[in-house]
């Protein structure tokens, strides 16, 4: 299938003001929308996180793309590696990756602009030969796709301002006993049947009480997670992982860099600790694996397509995971329904996915997404994977178009949760990192 052209739509999308180690979010965030159109006229889509320089980057592909083949991807991506990959790295981004929860990393340029091509032109690939994008990744292991509830402490209020303003569903949490009470609703709504906790954000003894609490109300056979975006030291990371030992799947990214996790890893072992520690921040790149195997840094990696570099790669390092007994998880940031469906394709067809996916789909109000609200249901926490061609979803052409509006209103171009936090919240904030 011939690609005869390529179109960029930045969109915003209300979101609530969901609390983390380094803010909070401000009441929109902002995704890129890749078309490609094919010469029957199809299109296929795909979606990313949108900052600054996102649209132009990716409008800078397009004498890569056009003209191209949807199923010939492995070439526009060696481009695009060619013409991103030699420009000079600042050493300060690379100082900061551990530490940057953002979806627009910039020392993963090259993978972050091919990933929303690569999904468009498979779902585009897909669509043309009738089959469904799992198929052009060899094929579905599984016919459903489980999820975790991610619960954040937030402040009140659903995200979006005056007439985009949205309903809160969950209220204002910002104690342990409201957590639970997010966590009951989000888990009655969806059916999920693991817990990740957003920490990072309370004093660690409250958040070690939150996630008792959570034993509590949901037993032993609810898988439970902490992620606190590395807000503590090595010695506090040590103390919730002693105080958590028996009550978690796995601790993610307690404490900044490979060194730092390898150190946790070391001392919880040597007190007969096993939990795994799991990571989106200290290993999110191919660079980034032999240096924490080598130090037994992380158990589990949090794959994204995002930022790994598409659909195929993260399945390749499903395959790098299972060679060095690593677990596979999968990260996500704030998003629309494309995304998550390309999420689906991919855990669809990774054998070696090993633990729930995550997902920030819950707190996007169904106004917002992209897709026919309606377009994607969970069933007891899981999503069925689409049989349809390409990702098996269709765009709905007015709200890609009412999601631009709204870009153009919105006067950022970046994400911002510090100084949102001060703005709204707390002038004096400061995101110390770590900071307990
Ligand atoms: O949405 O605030 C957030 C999360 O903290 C996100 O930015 C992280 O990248 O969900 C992510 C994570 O697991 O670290
Ligand atoms: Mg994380």
């Amino acid at each position: 299938m011939k690609i005869v052209d390529m179109k960029v739509t930045p969109v915003a999308i209300a979101d609530p003001p969901l609390r983390n180690s380094t803010g909070v979010h401000e009441p929109y965030a902002l995704r890129a929308i890749v078309e490609l159109v094919g010469e029957d006229g199809r299109s296929g889509f795909g979606e990313t996180g949108c900052g600054k320089g996102t649209v132009a980057a990716l409008e800078g592909m397009r004498d890569l793309v056009v003209g191209g083949d949807a199923l010939h991807t492995t070439t526009v991506e060696r481009a695009i590696a060619a013409r991103l990959g030699g420009l000079p790295v600042d050493p300060a981004d690379v100082a900061r990756q551990h530490l940057d929860l953002t979806p627009t990393r910039p020392t993963t340029a090259a993978q972050r602009t091919f990933s929303p091509i690569e999904v468009a032109a498979l779902d585009l690939a897909g669509k043309a030969l009738g089959r469904p994008v799992c198929d052009l990744l060899g094929g579905a292991v599984r016919d459903a796709v489980p999820f975790s509830a991610y619960l954040f402490y937030k402040h009140a209020g659903g995200g979006g301002e005056d007439g985009d303003a949205r309903p809160d569903r969950y209220g204002e949490a910002l104690t342990p006993e409201a957590m639970v009470a997010q966590a009951r609703a989000m888990v009655a709504e969806y059916g999920f049947k693991s817990v990740k906790l957003k920490a990072g954000v309370l004093d660690p003894d409250e958040e070690v009480r939150t996630i008792r609490l959570l034993r509590d109300a949901f037993g032993p056979d609810v898988p439970l997670r902490i992620d606190p975006n590395c807000a503590w030291t090595v010695e506090t990371s040590l103390a919730v992982g002693r105080a958590l030992a028996d009550a978690l799947e796995y601790l993610e990214d307690p404490t900044p860099t490979i060194p730092g996790m390898a150190e946790v890893r070391r001392r919880l072992l040597a007190e007969g600790i096993a939990m795994p520690l799991a990571t989106n921040m200290a290993v999110t790149k191919w660079s980034d694996v032999p240096e924490s195997v080598r130090v037994d840094a992380v158990q589990v990696i949090l794959g994204d397509h995002h930022y790994w570099g598409g659909l195929r790669a993260v399945a390749q390092l499903g395959r790098l995971c299972e060679t060095f007994g690593l677990g596979l998880s999968m990260h996500s940031n704030t998003h629309l329904g494309i995304s998550l469906m390309a999420m689906v394709h991919l855990a669809a067809a990774t054998p070696h996915l090993t633990y729930d996916c995550d997902t920030h789909y819950p707190w996007l109000d169904p106004a917002d997404d992209v897709l026919a609200a309606g377009s994607i249901t969970f069933e007891v926490g899981a999503i069925r994977v689409p049989a349809g061609p390409g990702l098996g979803v269709e765009v709905d052409r007015d709200a890609l178009a009412r999601g631009h509006e709204r870009y153009l209103r919105v006067p950022y171009r970046d994400r911002d949760d510090v100084g949102e936090m001060r703005r709204r919240y707390d002038p004096a904030w400061e995101p110390r990192i770590p900071r307990w």
